[in-house]
């Protein structure tokens, strides 16, 4: 039996400060702008209706809490499947579990009309894996995997509870998890877990999104990692988190009875940040089966789209920016904050085609490469826009039955060398073809790149599989311009760019040209046009 973290400090601690913060409603601010973003997809009337979503869990979820029934009915169930019997209250570990499914699946009530979750109108289906002494067993997941995928249809799977030993993507559990992300295609949202120096298990597997818990300071604005919020790698030196999203002050369903609640404090519980990445993906997922494309829902381009759209520009646990700039990985934070309507714009872009010219700013791909097989993607791009792309494929993971005497499925990872895809980007309107950017890195089974472009034109990105393996990906990628006027690119338009202005003024051909007229020199309106961006900034990227 391994240890289980429930990632949290102790529930008098936690009820006393939600006392102290009082009725924040901020489960609101956490879906926010400035937290995941998914208030501005709900308004586009998504709301992750006919999704279903299993959660793992300790304990069984107060469904019957009032937040979770309206006048469509309860959409919130335990699933048959249990470890040991319905039981909420019992145990060491009351709450946990419905403050998560508060956080997916809450539809607010009276004093509370704000407090929606990130995925109202899904169908949230969880299933106890914990027995009564807090026992854990790869069969009791097996179970309630199966119970969740194969029988009530779940697309995305939440665990916000963790494991410890070696977290390094081998154990039963993390081989399990990634079977059944790959072979069910479902998209598996995993908490990095707390109080350690790395991902715990589950937040270890390959096929999977794992994320950082971010607090906010000053309220409502998520712009931290918070300091109980477990960094990555791997142990095997994977870059796990992926994403960071809101974890603290979110006003969510409580355990005590049918009409209490519970805020979560800014600490960096996991648990709490990831039923976020769960309910963005469930939103994703209702717009992907509203198209007539089938291939936009695929986990690799759920997973794809989610980690291309994220916000980069976080600060460490000790408030130091993280330098989106210069590094799309973070230890703490990931690639950034999940922002659910980024990851939308970018879905609902549509899909672009290797072997074409690609003209449109975002989009999406969704492909097979077989044995050493090269897809090239041809982008149209202008020079001092950001090109941020990103490629993500599963582990293929097997199993086999095993009978007497052990009457069980055993788990086997992927033969090695692990399929593998590299990434070059050349610029081939030059006669030397400028290698752009390039990787070789075959242990992870993602690559994000975010990189300035100092050229205009057609863009080749090729994807070449290193391995004589067939397999399935997922693309993503976003064309980000630069502020008008920001000739130093430091994403602020400031007196550095002034000074550029002056320097340049009735020059022809230069970079202060803004509005190429006038025999193209720098005049007045250029000047004009500057002067309307004054002081703008790219928070996405601006350092100060
Ligand atoms: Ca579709
Ligand atoms: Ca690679
Ligand atoms: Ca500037
Ligand atoms: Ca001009």
């Amino acid at each position: 039996m391994r240890r289980l973290y429930l990632n949290r400090y102790c529930p008098i601690i936690l009820l006393l400060l939600a006392v102290i913060c009082g009725n924040v409603y901020a489960l609101q601010g956490s879906t926010a702008a400035d937290g995941s973003n998914a208030q501005a997809v709900h308004e586009l009337g998504i709301t992750g209706a006919g999704i279903n979503i299993g959660l793992i869990s300790a304990r069984n979820v107060r469904n019957t809490h009032e937040a979770f029934d309206d006048s469509s009915g309860v959409h919130v169930f335990n699933s048959d499947y249990s470890a040991s019997g319905v039981d909420y209250t019992g145990g060491s570990v009351p709450g946990h579990d419905t403050w998560v499914a508060g956080i997916i699946a809450s539809r607010g009530w009276t004093g509370y009309l704000n407090n929606i979750g990130v995925s109202p109108d899904c169908n949230l289906y969880s299933a106890r894996v914990v027995n009564d002494s807090g026992g854990i067993l790869p069969s009791y997941v097996e179970d309630a995997l199966e119970a969740l995928i194969d029988t009530n249809n779940c697309k995305v799977i939440v665990t916000a509870i963790a494991l410890d030993g070696d977290a390094d993507g081998s154990s039963d559990y993390s081989l399990m998890y990634d079977y059944f992300a790959n072979t069910r295609d479902v998209v598996f949202a995993l908490a990095s877990g707390n109080n350690s120096s790395n991902p715990h298990i589950f937040g270890d597997i390959y096929n999977g999104i794992t994320t950082a818990a971010l607090i906010d300071e000053p309220n409502d604005f998520y712009l931290r990692v918070g300091s109980i919020s477990n960094p990555g790698p791997t142990i095997d030196g994977r870059n796990k988190p992926e994403i960071s999203c809101p974890g603290s002050s979110q006003t969510t369903t409580s355990i005590g009875s049918n009409t209490s609640y519970y805020t979560t404090v800014k600490d960096g519980a996991t648990s709490f940040a990831v039923p976020q990445t769960g309910g963005v993906a469930a939103l994703l997922l209702e717009y992907a089966n509203q198209t007539t494309d089938l291939s936009d829902s695929h986990n690799e381009v759920i997973k794809a789209v989610i980690i291309n759209s994220t916000f980069p520009n976080i600060l460490d646990k000790s408030g130091n920016f993280t330098d989106p700039t210069n590094q799309t990985w973070h230890s703490q934070r990931g690639y950034g904050r999940i922002d659910a309507y980024r990851a939308y714009l970018t879905l609902s872009a549509g899909k672009v085609t290797a072997g074409t010219s690609v003209n449109s700013m975002t989009g999406w791909a969704y492909n097979t490469l077989s044995g050493s097989q090269t897809h090239t993607y041809f982008i149209n791009a202008q020079r001092r826009e950001r090109l941020v792309l990103t490629v993500s494929w599963n582990r293929d993971v097997t199993r086999e039955w095993k009978s007497k005497p052990w009457l069980y499925w055993k788990y086997y990872d992927e033969e090695t060398p692990r399929f593998n895809i590299d990434i070059t980007i050349t610029y081939p309107s030059d006669p030397c073809d400028i290698i752009v950017y390039s990787e070789t890195d075959a242990l992870n089974n993602l690559t994000k790149i975010d990189i300035l472009l100092d050229l205009t034109g057609e863009y080749e990105i090729t994807l070449t599989n290193t391995t004589t393996k067939t397999r399935d990906y997922g693309l993503a990628f976003e064309l980000l311009p630069s502020l008008i006027g920001d000739f130093n690119i430091d994403y602020t338009v400031d007196e550095c760019d002034l000074s550029r202005i002056a320097l340049e003024w009735l020059t022809a051909g230069v970079e202060a040209d803004i509005i190429p007229d006038d025999n193209h020199i720098v005049n007045w309106r250029d000047f004009t046009a500057f002067a309307d961006n004054w002081l703008k900034i790219d928070n996405r990227y601006f350092t100060p």
